[in-house]
């Protein structure tokens, strides 16, 4: 066959008009990009639909390359047509953005450095509230939402396929403490590709501004998001500082306070410590930190996770790895490296 790289117009959910990279292949159009990744089953990186099943299914065709309506995709209707496209757009375009995140500003290439193929099936399951990635076949799975929107904003196939990066390197086990930060890692990564896709998804830095610190937003019905990086506890359930019984939490609040220290050490900690903060966890107040910059807190995240922290890494080895990590890439008694000890301090690890 003749494969042709082209670029479609595709009329996504939460960003608009976007190009979106796909290929013509005698006279048909696939949601398919060869240019970012190497090999796999659907092209190099790809959307399937899954057209409600629990498997991939087939590559998403079409027969021009204007692809989608924008608007949510409605239950019992087409999965084909413009309507049931757009899940296929928000997909693409957040998977574009997360393969241009990771190569661009931090020289990695796709899940595991390796190049290697990925996909993602769209409108898995029926009326489906949730994501998630699969390490089985290295992909991600969408649902269309029921109480959410589709499930294709940037930073939810960020946090996704954030999965793909910790499972291929780290591979921290996703219980207990090292799965708070397995879940954490996914969330830094999710607000990552969000700056970087609004900061116009090129240049190899992460800008200090433009993702908003919450997870989910755009996807979230009701307007509340999911999490709240910079006051984890915003959600009911998830602990803004660490404690002995951190450990016994489900994955998704357990991760709460590595997101704030995430947060302390990109944006600073002048920003909501909220009243009852430093005495409800017995935190000692940190001396007041400016922020590294979300740039240097992800460079460390990112060398921490792919290549110090083990399976068993808890938060005390994380606050020593990040140190290392800090220290590695810019200098020992650097003030990166001070500010990721007083970032964890204000979490109550470490001093
Ligand atoms: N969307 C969820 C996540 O990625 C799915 C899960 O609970 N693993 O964390
Ligand atoms: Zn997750």
């Amino acid at each position: 066959d003749m494969l042709q790289s082209v670029v479609g117009v595709g009329n996504s959910q939460y960003n608009g008009q976007v190009p979106v990279n796909t290929t013509l292949v005698n006279g048909v159009y696939q949601m398919r990009d060869d240019s970012r990744g190497k090999g796999g089953a659907y092209g190099a990186m790809a959307i399937t639909n899954a057209n409600h099943s629990s498997s991939a299914g087939q590559l998403y065709t079409n027969t021009s390359n204007t692809w989608g309506d924008g608007k949510q995709y409605i239950n019992g209707g087409s999965t084909t047509n413009a309507n049931g496209q757009t899940a296929a757009v928000n997909a693409m375009w957040g998977l574009m953005n997360t393969y241009d995140t990771l190569k661009y500003a931090m020289g990695w290439l796709s899940l595991d450095g390796h190049d290697t193929a990925t996909y993602i099936a769209a409108h898995v399951n029926t009326a489906y509230d949730n994501a998630y990635y699969s390490d089985t076949c290295r992909c991600m799975f969408i649902g269309d939402g029921s109480s959410f929107y589709s499930l294709g904003s940037n930073d939810v196939i960020g946090h996704e396929m954030g999965h793909g990066v910790t499972a291929a390197t780290s591979n921290l086990t996703y219980s207990g403490e090292s799965g708070g930060l397995n879940e954490s890692s996914s969330d830094i990564n999710g607000e990552a590709v969000e700056a970087y896709a609004r900061g116009g998804g090129k240049g190899d830095t992460i800008p200090l501004s433009g993702n908003d610190w919450v997870m989910g937003k755009e996807i979230s019905k009701t307007g509340t998001p999911l999490r709240w990086m910079y006051k984890p506890s915003k959600d009911g359930s998830s602990p803004d500082a660490w404690s002995t019984s951190l450990k016994r939490l489900d994955v998704h609040y357990s991760s709460g306070p590595n997101n704030r220290m995430f947060y302390f050490l990109a944006q600073g900690s002048n920003a909501d410590a909220g009243s009852d903060y430093y005495s409800k966890y017995l935190v000692k107040k940190p001396a007041a930190m400016s922020g590294i910059g979300t740039d240097k807190a992800y460079r460390i995240w990112f060398n921490a996770n792919t290549s110090k922290f083990t399976s068993s890494t808890n938060y005390a080895d994380a606050r020593s790895k990040m140190v290392e990590a800090a220290e590695e890439l810019y200098g020992k008694g650097s003030k990166e490296s001070v500010a990721v000890q007083r970032a964890y301090a204000a979490i109550n690890v470490g001093a």
